[in-house]
């Protein structure tokens, strides 16, 4: 009776609740509970048994955001996500956590526990590198965002899926939060960093060139139902080792324009980059660098080779016309690189890669590369066409800071 009407779940209920609702564990076996989550919205149990080497996780949303009750949000959050994993797991498979069960009276998923892998964030923040990195994350977007267009698509089931993936109230954080508040010093929830307050209203709030791009970018983003995209796709939503990458949490996904992960990638590459640079580690800077520019080639590789395989649009198939869609592609990734890069040094949400610099001169010198990069992505964005131009961007902010 308990789970039949919703509540915010303790540590000792998710283990009544792994016990009462999930076939997982064996009924005689001594479960232990943490509670793990360390994101700015949900609830993540840890559920792991004493006497086997079984374990478990469940996620649990609330109906309000962790990081502040100030955001109300829709519990369907959890169906979205368990219904997008179960698509991503058959479009990019062993790219993404195994699901096992979804609540939609608790609001809660039941999936594979990934505890041998790392937060990719944390390893990045370690200074760790991954070789597999580039090719695995490639893989992932190139097939969950291509194989869900039109292109790949027959045209009436991917309408069908945009209405049943639509998600106003996830979409609305990130027009606000990405698209909006960083660039106006009026009702915002922004976050700037104390030097830094004067170079933010010199050069975002009063930038009326910059504003006028980023208003383009929001309609854009709101009115472009390009691909099933993941929504949130930065290295906290990324469980990695060395040879195994796993994409989770994809609750802010919905049908809008495939730049969007891809330009939330090379951000948060870019952030990982600032920190490495500024408290100098060339080693790290380097595989950044070549990561940097190998996600952008190789995506670009897969994308025409799978769009060669899967095209079944007609007109798809018009000589030219999949080099002018990778073209709009590449210049969306350059444009949302530079909001990314932006809000999170700015905004209400920032980056562990910056605030744990510890010597106020290099946190200022890190976010100012963060931000001269991403105005210059916004500004820049129709320019950009290879791994190698992404790049550049950052290494011509390196020399203005
Ligand atoms: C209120 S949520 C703030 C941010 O956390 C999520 O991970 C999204 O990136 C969102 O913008
Ligand atoms: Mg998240």
């Amino acid at each position: 009776m308990k789970f039949n009407k919703y509540f915010t779940m303790s540590e000792a209920d998710a283990i009544e609740y792994a016990k009462e609702r999930l076939v997982f564990f064996q009924d005689n076996e001594e479960l232990i509970c943490k509670e793990i989550g360390d994101g700015n919205l949900n609830y993540i149990f840890k559920i792991y048994s004493v006497n086997s080497e079984k374990s478990i996780i469940i996620k649990q949303s609330g109906p309000v955001a962790r990081i502040s009750d100030e955001f109300k949000l829709s519990p369907d959050r959890n169906r979205i996500e368990y219904e997008i994993l179960k698509s991503q797991s058959k479009l990019a498979p062993g790219l993404v956590p195994e699901v096992y069960n979804y609540d939609p009276i608790m609001n809660c998923t039941a999936m594979e526990d990934l505890s041998d892998h790392v937060i990719m964030r944390t390893e990045m923040i370690n200074h760790k590198q991954f070789k597999q990195f580039a090719h695995d994350i490639s893989t992932f977007m190139v097939n969950t965002l291509l194989l869900t267009t039109d292109v790949c698509m027959d045209h009436k089931a991917k309408k069908d899926q945009v209405k049943n993936f639509i998600n106003p109230e996830l979409c609305e954080i990130s027009e606000d939060l990405v698209y909006t508040e960083p660039f106006t010093d009026v009702n915002n929830r922004n976050q700037v960093f104390g030097p830094n307050v004067q170079w933010v209203k010199d050069n975002l709030y009063s930038d009326e060139a910059l504003k006028l791009e980023t208003a383009k970018l929001k309609f854009e983003f709101m009115n472009n139902a390009q691909s099933l995209i993941h929504g949130d796709l930065h290295t906290g939503s990324i469980f990695i080792k060395e040879d195994s990458t796993k994409i989770i949490d994809p609750e802010f996904a919905f049908y809008g324009p495939m730049g969007y992960d891809v330009g939330n990638v090379i951000a948060n590459l870019m952030f990982a980059l600032a920190n490495a640079h500024v408290l100098d580690n060339e080693k790290q800077k380097k595989w950044l660098e070549e990561t940097i520019v190998d996600v952008i080639d190789l995506f670009k590789e897969k994308f025409l080779k799978l769009w060669d395989e899967k095209a079944i649009e007609y007109t798809a198939k018009y000589k030219g016309f999949k080099e002018y869609y990778l073209d709009t592609v590449l210049r969306d990734t350059a444009a949302v690189a530079g909001l990314e890069g932006i809000r999170r040094i700015v905004g209400i949400a920032h980056v562990k890669d910056i605030t744990i610099i510890e010597d106020e001169q290099k946190r200022v010198r890190a976010e100012r590369l963060c931000m001269i990069s991403g105005k210059n992505f916004i500004m820049r964005r129709e320019e950009l066409k290879t791994g190698r131009d992404f790049l550049n961007i950052m290494k011509e902010a390196k020399e203005e800071i």
